[in-house]
């Protein structure tokens, strides 16, 4: 399936031509800006969104969306000629539903124009900053969270220069919105780290350090000014911690097409999502916030442990499903899932491992939220690849998997099932599935990883004792205990001597 050329693009001209049930729910446009969001890939496009347009249609306010493209312009460019709107379709086994979102005030690149970024985050009018930029654009070390810029964070945070990274921005955005006392603000990460917005925050604390010890160096340290703006930012700059939750896949052509048939017109910045999401928010917005409780969010005081069952029991398993599958050729998620004796695995791994690991929220039964999570996996119209879920492993894994083995070893468990995810990681990393084809490795530490197998002996030995020596991923006490190794070695042997299918069916 492929876009019909020549059909006319979505855009305010065509509003009128759209069905009656797809057209936005706020007049586009007319909602002026009271939220700046950084990342504009379509997991925002089909949530945050998503949620902002309904809580304005229902309780109203100035909370237009400024959507900000950290470095691609392709989305920025597609969306400006569609006057920012573009379609979400909902697709189930029972059919699917097409509708327009009308949330996004405007949109911009970032790159091109730095400086406009910056004086955005200093207007009064931005009560709420939203992020969705992926794990590894935080650059905190996954172990350990302290901050590793690279080369590129480091000049933002102590040369002059226009900031080119989300670090640089952000923390420029709040040295220009404390020298000019433009009014309290919350900054939300809406990504899937843990306790993101404690993250979020020491990502910050850690970025205005290095700036005001380059600044210092260079322009003999003005203490008093920098206590200031420390000052400023305490009192008026919250991060409330949030659990996101919505399967979006990368759009393809297909995904195109449908939206196409859907309207009637061309939508070049459709998505396609589950029909199912959450949104569980920390309730602390100094400068106000959109009624997204109206939308079904759950504004709460403490996220913690809904993001623990979330990355847990739902990213971990994903990203189990995910390395499995690709090893054992499966292109997509639904794909992965019907290997016999996977589903049987992950149920185990949820109820014998994740479940023991922390205490859910209350009232919630985590072998009922995995099981759930199971059959939103399996619906196989979503067509989510694999690979798409494998990438950034290093990134990804501590959050969804490590802390669910390092939680178990404290209470003394053996975290037989976890392990399992651990091992496929190291086998996928190998860069070659069960029968041989080649397997991307997409991910901020490939050129580590690489190196750390290059060196090792080309046995599951070797390739586990080389891997579980990155300590930016692997913590030492969990690298050094001999329980989690010997797991590890167990399954790594018999995934590499037997493969995927046989591994799983002989584990079931
Ligand atoms: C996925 C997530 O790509 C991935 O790593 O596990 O994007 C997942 O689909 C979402 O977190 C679901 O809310």
């Amino acid at each position: 399936m492929a876009v019909t050329v020549g059909a006319s693009p979505l855009g305010l001209g065509s509003l009128r031509r759209l069905p009656a049930t797809a057209r936005p729910l706020v007049r586009p446009g007319t909602v002026p800006a009271g939220i700046v969001h950084l990342g504009l890939g379509a997991f925002h496009r089909a949530h945050q969104a998503v949620y902002t347009e309904q809580a304005v249609a229902r309780a109203g306010g100035d909370w237009g969306i400024i959507g900000v493209a950290p470095r691609s312009t392709e989305m920025v460019t597609r969306l400006v000629a569609q006057d920012c709107l573009f379609s979400v379709t909902t697709l189930s086994g029972a059919g699917s539903e097409t509708q327009v979102v009308g949330a996004l005030a405007g949109v911009r690149h970032a790159a091109s124009d730095p400086a406009a970024i910056v004086a955005l985050l200093a207007d009064p009018s931005i009560r709420v900053v939203t992020l969705t930029v992926t794990e590894k654009a935080y650059q905190l070390d996954p172990a350990s969270g302290r901050l590793r810029p690279d080369a590129e964070v480091t000049a933002d945070l102590t040369t002059d220069r226009d900031p080119r990274t989300v670090p640089g921005l952000l923390v420029r955005g709040l040295l220009a919105r404390a020298v000019a006392d433009a009014g309290p603000l919350a900054l939300v990460s809406c990504d899937n780290l843990p306790s993101n917005g404690t993250r979020l925050h020491s990502l910050v604390g850690q970025a205005l350090t290095l700036l005001a010890e380059s600044t210092g160096a260079r322009n003999g340290a003005d203490g008093a000014r920098a206590e200031r703006i420390a000052d400023w930012l305490r009192a008026n700059v919250t991060y409330p911690g949030t659990m996101v939750d919505r399967i979006v896949p990368a759009s393809t052509p297909a995904t195109l097409a449908a939206a196409q048939a859907a309207l009637g017109v061309t939508d070049l910045a459709a998505v396609a999502a589950e029909p199912y999401r959450q949104w569980v928010i920390e309730d602390r917005f100094p400068g106000g916030r959109p009624a997204w409780e109206r939308a079904g969010a759950v504004l709460t005081r403490d996220a913690g442990p809904w993001e623990r069952l979330k990355l847990r029991a739902l990213n971990g398993v994903h990203s189990a499903t995910a390395y499995l599958g690709a090893l054992a050729g499966r292109d997509t998620i639904a794909d992965a899932l019907a290997i016999p004796g996977l589903v049987g695995v992950l149920r185990r791994m949820i109820a014998e491992d994740v479940a023991r690991s922390f205490d859910p929220p209350d009232g919630v039964s985590v072998v009922d939220y995995g099981d759930q999570v199971l059959e939103r996996f399996g619906n196989p119209v979503i067509r989510h690849r694999t690979i798409q879920v494998a990438m950034d492993g290093s990134q990804k894994l501590p959050q969804r998997v490590l802390h669910t083995v390092v939680d178990l070893r404290a209470a003394g468990h053996r975290p037989r099932f976890a392990t399992l995810v651990i091992a496929a990681w190291m086998r996928f990393v190998q860069g070659y599935a069960d029968d041989g084809a080649a397997l991307p490795l997409d991910d901020p530490l490939a050129q580590r990883i690489r190196a750390a197998l290059a060196g090792a002996k080309d046995t599951p030995t070797g390739v586990a004792d080389a891997l579980f020596g990155l300590g930016e991923v692997f913590p030492a006490a969990l690298a050094d205990d001999e329980v989690v190794r010997e797991l590890v070695l167990e399954w790594l042997t018999a995934l590499d001597r037997h493969g995927v299918e046989a591994t799983v069916a002989g584990a079931a």
